[in-house]
C-alpha cells in the first residue's frame, strides 16, 4: 500500500466524530420488525442458515433467510450499541489513530481468542496457567495446525504455517508467543498483497461502484459506510437502490442515504434493478457524481434469475459507460466462515469481482477465514466491517490484522 493511500484512510478516519458526519449511534436503522438486539453479540448478528453450511454455491446464495433489517420510517431509534470507551475519548491525531487500531483488535477479539486460546493451551503444563517453553516436536505441529484450522485460517494456510515455524524451529524449545509471533509475520506476509484500499479514480464521472453478495451479508451497510467515507473525503456521492426484490430493502437503503447526507434514486420494489441502474448512472452523470454505489439484491428466486440480474445491471449501465463498473465489490460476511469460499467461486462466475469487504468480523470468532481467501484468490480487501454503524468500516491493514488474529499488540 502506498504511504498516500494509507494516509487517505487515516484522513478519513481523522474526519470522523464531528455531529455533522457522523450520526448518533442511536438514530442507526433498528431492525424493523425484531425485537432490539442484544448489547452483547455474543452470536453471530446473522447465524447461517443450515443450507448456507452446504458447500454448493447455488445453496450459498438461496440459503439467506429473509431478515427485516430496515428501520420503519418514524420509528423509536434503538441503540444496539455497547457503548466504547476507547472511542468517546480517542479525538485526535495518533490517538485517534490507535482508535481505529483498537475497533479492528476489538472487532477481531472473538477470533483471536479462539487461535490464542488453541495455542496457548499447548503450551500449558498440567498446572493450568503456568505457561512453560516446549520443544518442538511433530505432535506439537500437528496439534498447532489443527488449532489453525479450527480457527478457519483453511488447510493450505495452515500447512504453509507449519512447514515455515518446523524448518525454523523443530526441536527448538518454544514459546506460545513465539509461535504467534511467527505465525502473525508468515499471516501478514500472505495478506500484504490484497491489502489494497479501494481506489476511487477521478477521471470517471462518476466513478461506479457495483456492490454484491448474498443477502444479509452487509451489501447495504457497507454501501452506507463507504458513502460516508467518501462523503468525509468531500467526494459527491449517489446510492442507487438496486435491491428491488426485498421489500424493505429500498426504504432500508433510503434510510442510510439520509443519515450518510447521499442522494439516493430509488423504484418501487418489483422495479427492474438493471433500469434503475441505468437511471442513476444517467442521473450521476448529468450531476457530474465523484462515486455511483449500486446495491443489489443478494437474493432471488433461484440462481439463475441472480446471475440474470447481475449481468444484466453490468450490461445495461456499460451502455453509459462501457468502462462500468469501475469496481465490482463482493461483500462477504466472515461469520459464514469457510462456506465464503463457495460464495466467492459463485459471484466470480456472475460477475467481474474484483476486491472484497469482509463485515461481521466483530460478530465472528472465524476472521482467520480472510487469511484463507487471501491466499486462494487473491483479491484485494479493501475494507473490513466491524460493526453496525456508519463508521465502522475499517482499512484492511495486512500487519494489524495479523496481529490482532495472533492476539498481539499491533
Ligand atoms: N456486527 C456487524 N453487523 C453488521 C456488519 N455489517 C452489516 N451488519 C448487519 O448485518 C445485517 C445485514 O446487513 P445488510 O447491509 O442489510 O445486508 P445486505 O442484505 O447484504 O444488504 C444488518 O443487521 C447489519 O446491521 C458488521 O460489520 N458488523
Ligand atoms: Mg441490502
Amino acid at each position: 500500500m502506498s504511504e498516500t493511500e494509507k494516509k487517505g484512510w487515516f484522513a478519513r478516519f481523522r474526519s470522523r466524530g464531528t455531529p455533522a458526519s457522523e450520526p448518533p449511534r442511536a438514530a442507526e436503522p433498528p431492525p424493523a420488525e425484531e425485537p432490539p438486539k442484544p448489547t452483547e453479540p455474543a452470536q453471530p448478528i446473522e447465524p447461517p442458515t443450515p443450507v448456507e453450511t452446504q458447500p454448493l454455491p447455488a445453496s450459498a446464495i438461496e440459503a439467506r433467510a429473509e431478515t427485516p433489517i430496515s428501520p420503519p420510517p418514524g420509528e423509536a431509534p434503538v441503540d444496539r450499541h455497547e457503548p466504547r470507551a476507547h472511542v468517546a475519548v480517542e479525538t485526535e491525531g495518533t490517538v485517534e489513530k490507535r482508535g481505529w487500531l483498537g475497533r479492528l483488535r476489538d472487532g477481531l477479539s472473538k477470533s483471536a481468542k479462539k487461535v490464542t486460546a488453541g495455542i496457548t493451551e499447548l503450551f500449558t503444563e498440567s498446572i493450568p496457567g503456568i505457561f512453560t517453553k516446549k520443544k518442538l516436536d511433530q505432535a506439537t505441529l500437528g496439534e498447532l495446525e489443527d488449532v489453525l484450522i479450527q480457527a478457519d485460517l483453511g488447510v493450505t494456510v495452515a500447512a504453509r504455517l507449519i512447514a515455515k515455524l518446523g524448518k525454523e524451529r523443530f526441536g527448538k524449545e518454544v514459546t506460545d508467543e513465539e509461535v504467534r509471533e511467527a505465525f502473525a509475520e508468515d499471516i501478514a506476509e500472505i495478506l500484504q498483497p490484497v491489502a489494497r484500499p479501494l481506489t476511487i479514480d477521478a477521471a470517471h464521472k462518476p466513478h461506479v461502484v457495483l456492490v454484491i453478495g448474498v443477502n444479509g451479508s452487509g451489501k447495504t451497510t457497507t454501501i452506507a459506510k463507504l458513502a460516508h467515507l467518501y462523503k468525509g473525503e468531500g467526494r459527491t456521492v449517489m446510492l442507487a437502490a438496486g435491491d428491488t426484490f426485498r421489500a424493505a430493502a429500498v426504504e432500508q437503503l433510503k434510510v442510510w442515504g439520509e443519515r450518510a447526507g447521499v442522494p439516493v434514486v430509488a423504484k418501487q420494489t418489483g422495479a427492474d434493478a438493471a433500469g434503475l441502474a441505468y437511471e442513476a448512472l444517467e442521473k450521476a452523470r448529468a450531476e457530474r457524481c465523484d462515486v455511483l454505489l449500486i446495491d443489489t439484491a443478494g437474493r432471488l428466486h433461484n440462481k439463475s434469475n441472480l446471475m440474470d440480474e447481475l449481468a444484466k445491471i453490468v450490461r445495461v449501465i456499460r451502455k453509459l459507460d462501457v468502462s462500468a463498473p469501475h469496481s465490482c465489490l463482493l461483500v462477504l460476511d466472515a461469520t459464514v466462515g469457510q462456506n465464503a469460499h463457495a460464495q466467492v467461486e459463485t459471484f466470480k462466475a456472475m460477475s467481474p469481482v474484483d476486491a472484497l469487504v469482509v463485515t461481521k468480523l466483530d460478530g465472528s470468532a472465524k476472521g482467520g477465514v480472510l487469511v484463507a481467501l487471501a491466499e486462494k484468490f487473491k483479491l484485494p480487501v479493501v475494507a473490513v466491517g466491524v460493526g453496525e454503524g456508519i463508521d465502522d468500516l475499517q482499512p484492511f491493514e495486512a500487519k494489524v490484522f495479523a496481529r490482532s488474529l495472533m492476539g498481539l499488540p499491533t
